[in-house]
């Protein structure tokens, strides 16, 4: 046996871990292992410039655009890079792997490769995208959809978020309105690494996911106005009452649900009655819907019912109900030539994956638009996400990121 054979080409799985931590403290929720870095807030400015000083020390060159999207790409070879990356903005109650595993996995991924002096065809480039949860700034997957020219500049920086600023304000405000144009050059390729963050790799015992698709997604906030009134002298017979709708609302979206069956899935995230008082009667409502359906006609058939709905509680009750959309992206399709490799990769690293497709939207999905995409999973313990106690096991963590790692460097030597 030769004993100068050369060690198969793999992650250094304590510098991610350490990466993973590290940007876990900023933002992170007291007593949890989860973080909280809503979208272009300070602790969102804070976890990009300390991902930033990462690229930078790696020798990369780094790009920010006009949205806040990051680009960290090798110097050398030129050319359109073999790109992966994720985001870094969480929800409220977020978990620490939720994108940013994606982004560090795609940190270490070019780390690996820089440090093993093999050449390649092609550069690597990872990215942070901006607001990819969109609960601040709807809809999700913001910044990869202006990256790929899916929404103008200029309509993305008016949007407001949930507390009155727009995206261009806090852009601005954080220093990361940059000057990288949008949408951006196409990459060769795009692969995403992400936590599954539902039940089905792990109850299917398998450690990696060859995703295959991204189910439909439907956003809509309702408004509702009634009258405001005193809980203790108002008749019921007299009552405008928001509440009422905006419970009816939710209890509707959850049995619609169930009634049209998986992989149908409906959720009230946000009821907000103002104002807010126990002895109030509300004066309005605002209620969010987030409707997904693989099928795009399912999808359709479940914001029918609900339009439907919502004229009914018109005729029965005695407010105003308007609604607008958030978000509404078609199920997106990976190439099937990414899923094969994906799973070929893995094949090769001994896992035999499983495919599948995605509940949750990600940045791959808009990357999809404008070149060969596809994403790679890992289990979700308990299946838990967009929750503090989100947890993927390190030898997890560590097979995905090397089934990560062989798929770029074998995209980035196509045609060697
Ligand atoms: O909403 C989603 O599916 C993702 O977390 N942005
Ligand atoms: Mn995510
Ligand atoms: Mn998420």
């Amino acid at each position: 046996m030769n004993d100068t054979a050369i060690a198969p080409l793999a992650i250094h799985t304590p510098r991610l871990l350490d990466r993973i931590d590290a940007l876990a403290r900023i933002g992170s929720i007291p007593g949890t292992a989860g973080c909280s870095r809503l979208a272009l807030t300070d602790d969102d400015k804070a976890g990009r410039d300390l991902v930033v000083s990462w690229m930078r020390d790696l020798g990369l060159d780094v790009t920010i655009d006009a949205v806040g999207n990051v680009t960290a790409t090798m110097k050398d070879p030129a050319g359109p890079p073999v790109m992966t990356g994720s985001h870094i903005d969480t929800v409220a109650t977020g978990g620490r792997y939720d994108g940013n595993l994606g982004v560090l996995a795609g940190l270490e991924v070019i780390e690996t490769v820089l440090t093993s002096g093999i050449a390649l065809r092609r550069p690597l480039a990872v990215s942070f995208f901006t607001d990819e949860e969109g609960s601040r700034f709807p809809p999700d997957m913001l910044g990869s959809l202006v990256y790929v020219g899916g929404l103008s500049l200029e309509e993305a920086l008016e949007i407001e978020g949930i507390d009155g600023a727009t995206v261009g304000e806090e852009l601005e405000r954080i220093g990361y309105r940059g000057p990288g144009s949008c949408p951006a050059a196409e990459p060769y390729a795009f692969v995403e690494l992400h936590i599954e963050q539902g039940p089905v790799l792990e109850t299917e015992q398998r450690q990696i996911g060859a995703v295959t698709s991204v189910q439909g997604i439907s956003w809509t906030e309702v408004h509702i106005v009634g009258q405001s009134n005193h809980a203790g002298t108002t008749p019921m017979t007299l009552r405008k009452d928001p509440a009422v709708v905006a419970g009816s609302i939710a209890v509707f979206v959850h049995e619609l649900a169930h009634r049209m069956g998986h992989p149908q899935v409906g959720t009230v995230g946000k009821v907000n009655l103002h104002p807010d008082l126990v002895n109030v009667v509300p004066g309005s409502a605002t209620v969010t819907v987030d409707l997904r359906n693989t099928d795009e006609a399912r999808l359709q058939e479940a914001e029918s019912a609900l339009a439907a709905h919502l004229d009914q509680l018109r005729s029965d009750h005695d407010v105003e109900i308007t609604s607008r959309s958030l978000a509404r992206f078609e199920p997106v399709e990976f190439d099937p030539r990414i899923v094969e490799l994906v799973s070929a990769t893995a094949r090769d690293q001994g896992i035999e994956p499983l495919p599948m497709p995605s509940g949750a939207g990600h940045d791959a999905q808009m990357l999809a638009r404008v070149c060969p995409s596809g994403m790679i999973f890992i289990p979700s313990v308990d299946g838990i996400s967009h929750n503090p106690a989100e947890h993927t096991d390190p030898a997890d963590l560590e097979a995905g990121a090397n089934v990560l790692l062989h798929t770029m460097v074998s995209l980035a030597g196509e045609g060697l």
